[in-house]
């Protein structure tokens, strides 16, 4: 099948071409290496160094035999995504090209704007494209588990059959999202739901948990194929950012009292999740959500499962509970459905001791390039400066 991967140098995007290319189908990428802008902004370097996209391309050729196509463009350039849609004529575009950090779009007013611009117009922009050029292609879209937000009731998937004054209806399930990232993937939703209603667009809502890991099946072929792993307060995410906590040495940053529950995937069930909404498209039409993730767990669990391995390979790890700079539950229900993914086939690779082994072995070999001044959260939901200044002492005395 032709593929387009929107997003295709990014954590995901990278690893997915490689995968999907590598089970034979013909893809393509397309990047505007936001991404490594925004790093340098922020001074938040991957752990493990990566190579140009076109390098890794290239790479690829080399030691897979197996060509992927590169375009270099700005989704929110809409002549960008019609001249490569018409150029590549994709059967499926798996959309991952948003910024992808609830910190970042919470640092400042430009921030906040830029991420709900920059992703709401990307997402908009495709789906104009794919009416104009009539093409017969499958959306797969990267969402969110945090659309939702975490309510006092089950989360459904994608929707909930609702009984009101004695009338029925299945409706989108209520969202109350935590960050303007996470309402930009709200407003993408709704888009996307409406062009299926409205122009007979087929999509999958792929509504992510958070993603763990480092290696792939593909990256490891080659150092030279690594994907972007990030530690920092602002793209380091929950289980990632704990492991080179206890790499460094340095105490594991839970936010608050830890209950935030969440789910959580390994990035190869990433890989294989999108892989089989590929293969099991949705019609023309329609617009489905699936719950993507594996398991759930509370921070504290998490953090508790990683310094108990850090200390089976000689390491001081310790948990620090620090004032939450989130706006956030930390106690809560949460028993989210994700049962759409298992029927289609997935067999989840959950979190283990192993796994955590393996991810802590790998960062190991590159402690030395951790930089600790990225680690403390410095983005803060209300932005109390002096609540921060007293962060920063706990973290200093710690
Ligand atoms: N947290 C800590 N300590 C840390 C980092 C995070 O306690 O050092 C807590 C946060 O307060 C939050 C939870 O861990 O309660 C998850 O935070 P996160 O930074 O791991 O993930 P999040 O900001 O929710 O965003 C990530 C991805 C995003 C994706 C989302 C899925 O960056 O792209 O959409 O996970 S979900 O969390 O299900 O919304």
């Amino acid at each position: 099948m032709k593929i387009l991967i929107l997003g295709g140098d990014g954590y995901l995007g990278w690893p997915t071409a490689m995968y999907l290319s590598r089970h034979g189908h013909q893809v393509a990428v397309l990047d505007n290496f936001a991404k490594r802008r925004w790093e340098l902004e922020l001074n938040a370097e991957p752990l493990i160094p990566i190579q140009t996209l076109h390098d890794r391309v290239e790479m690829w050729r080399t030691v897979e035999g197996r060509q992927l196509e590169l375009f270099v463009g700005d989704l929110r350039n809409y002549g960008v995504v019609e001249g490569v849609l018409d150029t590549f004529q994709p059967e499926a575009i798996v959309h991952y090209g948003e910024q992808p950090s609830a910190p970042y779009s919470m640092i400042d007013h430009n921030r906040s704007v830029f991420t709900q611009v920059n992703n709401i117009t990307g997402t908009l922009n495709l789906l104009w494209a794919i009416k104009k050029l009539k093409l017969e292609c499958h959306i797969v879209k990267l969402g969110t588990m945090g659309e939702y937000g975490t309510p006092n009731i089950d989360i459904e998937e994608g929707f909930i059959e609702i009984n009101h004054k004695g009338r029925t209806d299945t409706l989108p399930f209520p969202c109350q999202p935590g960050s303007f990232y996470h309402l930009s993937k709200v407003h993408d939703s709704h888009n996307i739901r409406f062009a299926c209603r409205a122009w007979k667009l087929a999509a999958t809502d792929l509504h992510q948990g958070v993603v763990y890991g480092i290696e792939t099946d593909e990256t490891k072929m080659d150092n030279n194929l690594a994907t972007g792993f990030h530690y920092d307060d602002v793209f380091g995410t929950a289980i990632n950012r704990f492991c080179v906590q206890a790499a460094a040495g340095i105490p594991l940053t839970v936010y608050g009292k830890g209950g935030q529950r969440r789910g959580f995937l390994n990035i190869r069930d990433t890989l294989r999740c999108v892989e089989l909404a590929i293969v099991n498209p949705a019609q023309p039409g329609e617009y489905r959500v699936f719950n993507q993730f594996t398991e759930t767990f509370s921070i504290l669990q998490l953090a508790e499962l990683v310094a108990d391995q850090a200390r089976k390979l000689g390491l001081a790890a310790e948990i620090l509970h620090l004032p939450n700079p989130r706006v956030e539950q930390e106690q809560h229900h949460y028993n989210p459905t994700h049962t759409k993914l298992l029927e289609l086939g997935l067999q989840p690779r959950l979190l283990s001791n192993e796994l955590i082994d393996t991810m802590m072995t790998t960062i190991l070999e590159y402690k030395d390039r951790i930089k600790q001044e990225v680690i403390l959260p410095k983005v803060k939901w209300n932005g109390d400066e002096q609540e921060m200044e007293a962060l920063k002492l706990m973290w200093a005395g710690a």
